[in-house]
């Protein structure tokens, strides 16, 4: 038996509760060390990560590892929400009761650490002294030192954020045990894996995988979905799955904020890590504030919303990052910023590494190239030819200080104040480049039947839409009907109303299958035009579905579109759209105690539709 006293002493941590909860799972997971764990040991760790072999030197200051070659995304069919009442399940939450699930991953979690280091790693999702922080404190314990790189990397970790806590028991319990990865029958009937939020409780179980959201309980488990349930608790706050960045226009001076929800591997991080377009870099500038998660809030002093990133850093999808999509990516993954790589193809050798679209072509000479399971490339068969080097789900993880358009003031207590929130998801019909929304029921009502075709970041089909209610589905933490009124009761409680809008990058051409629009850089083009709606500089179309932007008013300087696709992106198909409100009545049908509000909003498009002359 560890002494577990002992250890924390020596490491400063005095919370008397942090302390018991470390004893008792020390015990339970039967771990042979424990070692509690501040930022300032990232270098020490990274060598033993080095010499153990769990990283592999990707050029100067950069890392490699590699997952098991069945744990490379978040499990939904997995991952549960529990709590102590029947009246937190929702559709998507996926919800079980308390009194089943702790027992069941205590039992799974016993003696599973045996051998290994459990890693105490205290963690505070926000900025210090953010007006959210008592939500925002956490401890994992981890039996993965790769768990603990990307912790640091993605989450402010010391003990200094929990020796002081007003009330010392108001942490998270956030327990990961990595388990046998190869017995453990994922995607089976056999399947041991389970990773649940204990809301109700703070507590996170997660057993059975080293992979991101399953593993790095900071983000995904406590930031989206802990947060949701404390923010819907205290009735104080919201957790949702937002990039959000500030825009500066050099010739008014203004800052304007946007925020928004697009589902898992849908442009949020390509959106925050956005260099305006050449035609208007004079002018306007993009910082990045957070690029999958923001807590949202009325600031009491102005009555203004608010909103912040819990996170610390970039857990970013590999896949097309190339200097022309996302030049601030590679900047941010570059020499010495201590990147770590994940599965994505490595070269030994040369230490290079390479992901679909990094490239046109992947790389001529082969010698070397090691794809993402470690396979060399060169004793490819002609039948595996056409593999991808890299997994779908590759991803680098990078602090928020390598990140070249980082806000000025992104560690700074007080968040910023919210102009717009948008909603967007890769669709690749029906949904036009932008459209404003002026009425929060109705904002609300587009968040909630959000759709987006299916993603490589959970496991699932490819290419089938989904509805995703506020880019949220995975991360739902309590009923969506009680999640819909908690969204009206906060925003609606704000002095200025945020602007909404649906934004959709991903519409194709029929025939083709091309990008009707450009994307990307160019994605600057209509949050600009949406913000002159907002201040009244232009009018825009008004349809049955929002405010849409005439061609005259979006600026399209340095554009290349053809005017077929540009008309596209900016009408309504009627037909398309009434088709599109069956579906919705059904979706949100399901939501026992959908609020009367986004109701009216649903009868109130379907009418305007139906009288639409287009
Ligand atoms: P998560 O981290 O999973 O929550 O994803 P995300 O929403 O941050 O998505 P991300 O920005 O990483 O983009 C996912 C994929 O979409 C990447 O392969 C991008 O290259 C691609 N993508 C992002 N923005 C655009 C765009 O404007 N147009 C097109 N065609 N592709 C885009
Ligand atoms: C997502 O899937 O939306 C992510 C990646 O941000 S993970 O942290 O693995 O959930
Ligand atoms: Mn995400």
């Amino acid at each position: 038996m560890v002494d577990v006293d002992s250890v924390l002493d020596k490491a400063g941590l005095s919370n008397p509760k942090v302390r018991e909860y470390v004893k008792y799972w020390a015990g339970v997971t039967g771990a042979a060390r424990v070692e509690v764990v501040s930022a300032a040991d990232d270098d020490r760790l990274i060598q033993e990560a080095l010499e153990a072999g769990e990283l592999l030197p990707a050029g100067e200051g950069r890392y490699y590892s590699r997952s098991y070659h069945k744990d490379t995304a978040r499990s939904e069919e997995r991952t549960v929400v529990a709590t102590n009442d029947p009246k937190d399940k929702g559709v998507y939450n996926n919800w079980k009761p308390a009194s089943e699930m702790k027992p069941l991953l205590t039992e799974r979690m016993r003696g599973a650490s045996e051998g290994k280091t459990m890693y105490v790693v205290p963690y505070l999702m926000a900025p210090q002294g953010n007006a959210l922080a008592p939500w925002a404190t956490g401890v994992e314990l981890t039996d993965a030192r790769t768990v603990v790189l990307h912790m640091i990397r993605m989450a402010r970790v010391g003990v200094e954020h929990l020796n002081d806590l007003q009330d010392p028991d108001s942490f998270v319990r956030a327990v990961h045990v990595t388990g046998d990865l190869e017995n453990l029958g994922q995607g089976t009937d056999e399947d041991q894996r389970w990773f649940v939020t204990v809301a109700d409780e703070r507590t996170i179980l997660h057993y059975g995988s080293s992979y991101g959201g399953n593993a790095l309980l900071g983000k995904i488990a406590h930031g989206l979905r802990q947060g949701a349930y404390d923010g819907w608790a205290s009735r104080k706050f919201l957790a949702e799955q937002y990039m959000l960045i500030g825009i500066h226009d050099k010739e008014t001076g203004k800052d304007y904020h946007i925020c928004g929800g697009f589902p898992s591997a849908s442009g949020k991080t390509n959106l925050a890590m956005m260099l305006a377009p050449d035609a208007l870099g004079d002018r306007y500038h993009v910082s990045f504030y957070g690029d999958d998660i923001a807590w949202l809030w009325v600031d009491e002093a102005s009555g203004k919303l608010y909103g912040m990133n819990p996170e610390y850093g970039v857990f970013g999808v590999a896949k097309d990052t190339n200097e022309a999509t996302n030049p601030t990516a590679l900047s941010s993954v570059g020499e010495g910023t201590k990147v770590i790589f994940t599965n994505v193809a490595y070269n030994p050798k040369t230490q290079e590494v390479w992901w679909e679209g990094r490239t046109p072509e992947p790389p001529a000479d082969l010698d070397g190239w090691l794809d993402w399971k470690g396979a060399a490339i060169a004793d490819r068969t002609p039948e595996q030819a056409n593999e991808p080097w890299a997994h779908p789900n590759s991803r680098f993880t990078t602090t928020l200080g390598n990140v070249p358009n980082i806000a000025k003031d992104y560690d700074e207590p007080a968040g910023v104040p919210i102009d717009a929130i948008i909603f967007g998801g890769r669709t690749r019909d029906r949904e036009p480049l932008i459209r404003a929304i002026n009425d929060l029921a109705e904002g609300v009502y587009d968040g909630l039947t959000l759709g987006a075709e299916a993603t490589f970041a959970a496991e699932g089909k490819e290419g089938v839409l989904r509805y995703d209610p506020m880019s949220n589905r995975p991360f739902m933490a309590y009923g969506e009907g009680d999640y819909a009124q908690h969204y009206l009761n906060i925003v609606g409680a704000a002095k200025e109303q945020p602007i909404f809008a649906h934004v959709n990058w991903f519409q194709r051409d029929p025939e083709d299958g091309h990008f009707l629009w450009p994307g990307y850089r160019d994605n600057l083009r209509p949050l600009l035009w949406l913000l002159q709606l907002k201040n009244g500089e232009v009018k825009g179309r008004q349809t049955p579905v929002g405010i849409l932007p005439t061609k005259e008013e979006l600026n399209l300087e340095g554009v290349e579109i053809s005017e077929g696709d540009l008309e596209k992106i900016l009408t309504i198909d009627k037909a398309r759209w009434q088709q599109e409100m069956g579906y919705r009545a059904e979706h949100l049908e399901q939501f026992p105690n959908m609020p009367e509000a986004i109701w009216e909003a649903h009868r109130r498009v379907s009418a305007d539709l139906d009288a639409y002359e287009g």
